[in-house]
C-alpha cells in the first residue's frame, strides 16, 4: 500500500501525521503553504480541488477529513490499536471526542484563530473571538469532566480520540490560551502527549 500525505505546518494534517507516527507505517509526505483559498496552488487543486489540508492519497485514492481518515486508519490498518471496540464500555465516549474534536472544537478553533490572529486587525470581531474562546472553554470543561483522573481520554489506553482533541490543545498552547481556558487535569493531560515522541515528530515537519 502507498500512501501519500498533504500536510501544512499548525494544521490539522498533524492528526493524521501524528497518527501515521505513532503506527510506524511508511508514508510519503508532501508539504505546502497554506494559503487561505489557495493551499499548494493549481497542482494541489489538480488533486484536491478543495485545497485544504490534509488529504491523504492511499493507492492513488483521495480521503478527506482529518478524523475520518484517523478512523479509516486504525480500521483497515492498525488491528486494533489507537481504538477503541464497539463492546469496549467506553465507545461510545472515544467516539463522542473523535469527532469532537472537529465538530464540537474545530470550528471554534478556526473562528478564534482568525478573530485573534490570521485576519487583518481591521477585519476581526471582538464579539467572534470572545464567543468562540468562551466555547472552547466550555468543550475543554466537558473534556475535564470525562478525563477525571484517567492518564488518556478513554481510560488508560491511548486513542485517536486523544489524537483528535489533542491537536485542539496543541492550537491554543501555541496561541498561548490553554492553560488560561482548560482545567488542571487537562493542561496534565495535554502535557503527557506533548512528550510523545510520534507527536514531537509530527511538529518537526
Ligand atoms: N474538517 C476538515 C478541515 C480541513 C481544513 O479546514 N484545513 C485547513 C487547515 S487546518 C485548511 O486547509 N485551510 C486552507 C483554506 O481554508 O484555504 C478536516 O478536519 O480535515
Amino acid at each position: 500500500m502507498s500512501m501519500t500525505l498533504y500536510h501544512s505546518q499548525h494544521t490539522r494534517s498533524i492528526r493524521v501525521l501524528w497518527l501515521l507516527e505513532e503506527m510506524q507505517l511508511p508514508y510519503n509526505l508532501e508539504t505546502l503553504s497554506l494559503e487561505l483559498g489557495n493551499t499548494g496552488g493549481k497542482k494541489y487543486a489538480k488533486i484536491n480541488p478543495l485545497q485544504k489540508v490534509p488529504a491523504l492519497e492511499i493507492d492513488g485514492k483521495l480521503l478527506l477529513e482529518s478524523t475520518a481518515i484517523l478512523a479509516y486508519l486504525t480500521s483497515v490498518m492498525s488491528g486494533g490499536d489507537f481504538a477503541l471496540d464497539a463492546n469496549d464500555p467506553n465507545y461510545g465516549l472515544y467516539l463522542q471526542w473523535l469527532h469532537g474534536g472537529e465538530s464540537a472544537f474545530g470550528m471554534y478553533l478556526s473562528l478564534y484563530f482568525g478573530h485573534s490572529v490570521l485576519l487583518p486587525e481591521n477585519q476581526r470581531s471582538k464579539l467572534m473571538a470572545d464567543w468562540s474562546l468562551l466555547n472552547l472553554k466550555n468543550n475543554f470543561d466537558q473534556l475535564g469532566s470525562d478525563l477525571g483522573s484517567n492518564e488518556f481520554i478513554t481510560g488508560e489506553k491511548f486513542t485517536t480520540a486523544d489524537i483528535s482533541v489533542g491537536y485542539i490543545a496543541y492550537g491554543m498552547s501555541l496561541l498561548g490560551k490553554l492553560d488560561e481556558i482548560a482545567p488542571q487535569n487537562v493542561i496534565n493531560w495535554w502535557q503527557r502527549l506533548a512528550e510523545r515522541p510520534a507527536l514531537k515528530k509530527a511538529l518537526s515537519f
